[in-house]
């Protein structure tokens, strides 16, 4: 069974393929690591299981994957519901969890991951409106065409 490590309440990250596992019902173990208030100690104990010393990290036997979309491409492999059949579809998702995967450097730093509190902002920089438009362009262009 794939064991994964994560960190569920405090990482976005952690909750990309704890999502996808769940969504589905491929069994796994999740692995609960906590942060640590040092972050050397952190990142040495994290390094016992992650090449990155980072979250999530999937293994499957022994085998370790350390890349939420590494994660997400393997366990395709073995389940391929996890990408739309269609190619146009399959290309269109793919596309989108790249731009998810490497941008939106702004709503990330701005709007840091704490589901548990309520984040004010006292202002909203042009950068963040841009990702948050192109958000919502995204989940239109999904709806709509899919
Ligand atoms: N590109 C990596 C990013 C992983 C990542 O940044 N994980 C954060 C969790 S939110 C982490 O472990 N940070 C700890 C650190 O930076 O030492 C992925 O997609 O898995």
């Amino acid at each position: 069974m794939y064991q994964l490590y994560i960190n569920p309440p405090k990482s976005s990250w952690s909750l990309r393929p704890w999502i996808l596992l769940k969504i589905l019902d491929i069994p796994f173990e999740p692995k609960i690591v906590r942060y640590l208030a040092n972050i050397n100690e952190q990142r040495q104990q994290f390094s016992t299981f992650s090449a990155t010393a980072k979250i999530p990290v999937l293994y499957d036997n022994e085998l370790q994957i350390w890349d939420s979309l590494a994660i997400f491409e393997y366990i395709a492999e073995d389940h391929p519901q996890v990408w739309p059949k269609d190619k146009k579809a399959r290309a269109w998702a793919r596309s989108v969890c790249a731009e998810m995967h490497s941008g939106f450097e702004y709503l990330r730093n701005i709007c840091d991951f704490r589901p548990l509190e309520k984040i004010t902002l006292t202002e909203i920089p042009q950068q963040l409106e841009d990702e948050l438009k192109r958000l919502n362009t995204i989940f239109a262009q999904g709806l709509q065409q899919f």
